[in-house]
């Protein structure tokens, strides 16, 4: 690992090297200095069965990361290195390292003192849908063009239904019969979130750039709650805001765990949906009244693709996600979908908190 880490242009002397168990798709590590004073920082394997196109990958990073330094210096903000990723290169310049085995590599600058949290505050969700808001704010200036989308089709529900039925045809790991009424209820819905797609197509509903990952977790707080930086950057891409919205309540604003083993556990949680409604609107002041109108369905549909995409996963014997357990994409499936039938329960409230809240913005 030390070998990997030798690569990169690091200027502080190498001490441990520790493994984090954060994330479903890349492994990560913080390389530690000798001097706990001195800078540390964060490695990643990055998984290149799901991110095949490396280069352009860490290519959209970087400039992504370039051009929010660049905004957030043109507003005086100091301290850059705290409140937007950065990069190291390799000793020869090269974004990323590949190694004998074929395995990429990066390296970003450890965030140290921050804290990620997967259960919220009303306070911190307020905050954090400021953050987001901001970030694509200001990232609405950049050239679509230049980024490649790093997962094609990455979140379209008609690709993901596709993917799902495929898989419920091959049948490949004999799943099917066990998971046929989750089935049913998948296709139940399917036309119906299929809808902002569609509206896409029609020219209703326009792309932005978004992270295409706002867990709650790849946002960054300090000590004082203030958000720092936001994280994971392998998805950013044109989307729908929408989704960016409905994927942070979907792991915000949920009573219980992405995977819960209880399902009594899961319901919306109002509170962290309307506080992070209220601080996103606040600076998202780019949206059309037809995304404004669409936004509480975003938390339904992310909700629905998760629940669709960890139950094709299950399907295809588990190729994608990590799991800690045999029927891990089964239950975090099961605990989705759960979710999703409190936000039909509850939708008339969301959609009035958007409307209120939008209201007291304009
Ligand atoms: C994956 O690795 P992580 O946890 O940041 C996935 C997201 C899913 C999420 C579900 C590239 O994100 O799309 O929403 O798991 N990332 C990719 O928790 O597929
Ligand atoms: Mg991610």
């Amino acid at each position: 690992m030390k070998h990997i880490a030798e690569q990169f242009a690091i200027t502080t002397e190498i001490g441990e090297i520790r493994p984090l168990k954060i994330g479903h798709i890349n492994d990560s590590f913080i390389i530690d200095s000798k001097n706990p004073e001195d800078t540390s920082y964060f490695l990643q394997k990055i998984n290149h069965n799901i991110f095949k196109d490396v280069a352009g990958l860490q290519r959209n990073i970087q400039l992504v990361t370039d051009h929010l330094r660049k905004k957030l210096r043109e507003r005086g903000e100091t301290d850059l290195d705290r409140k937007v990723l950065r990069l190291i290169p390799t000793k020869d310049g090269q974004l990323f390292y590949k190694d004998d085995n074929g395995e990429y590599w990066r390296i970003y600058i450890n965030l140290r003192n921050t804290h990620s949290y997967d259960i919220i505050t009303p306070g911190l969700a307020e905050k954090a849908g400021e953050a987001f808001g901001d970030f694509q704010c200001m990232l609405s200036d950049i050239d679509t063009d230049q980024l490649i989308e790093t997962i094609p089709d990455f979140h379209n529900m008609e690709f993901r239904l596709q993917q799902f039925r495929e898989a419920v045809q091959a049948d490949i790991a004999g799943r099917v019969a066990e998971t046929q009424w989750m089935i049913d209820e998948i296709e139940k819905r399917a036309e119906e979130m299929c809808t902002p797609q569609r509206m896409c197509r029609e020219g209703l509903l326009p792309k932005r750039i978004n992270h295409c990952d706002t867990k709650v977790n790849n946002m960054l707080f300090d000590e004082q709650g203030n958000v720092t930086c936001i994280v994971d950057l392998d998805t950013v891409m044109p989307g729908l805001v929408l989704s960016d919205f409905g994927d942070f309540m979907r792991t915000a604003a949920n009573t219980g765990a992405e995977d819960d083993p209880n399902l009594d556990n899961v319901e919306v949680n109002l509170d962290i949906f309307q506080a992070y409604t209220k601080g996103y609107l606040r600076k998202a002041t780019f949206l059309s009244p037809v995304e404004l109108e669409w936004l509480p369905f975003g938390a339904k549909l992310l909700s629905y693709m998760q629940t669709v995409r960890f139950l094709t996963d299950y399907l295809n014997g588990d190729t994608y996600y990590k799991i800690a357990s045999p029927k891990h994409n089964w239950q975090r499936s099961k605990a989705q979908f759960k979710l999703l039938q409190s936000q039909e329960k509850h939708f008339e409230e969301m959609k009035q908190i958007v409307h209120t809240c939008a209201q007291k913005q304009a």
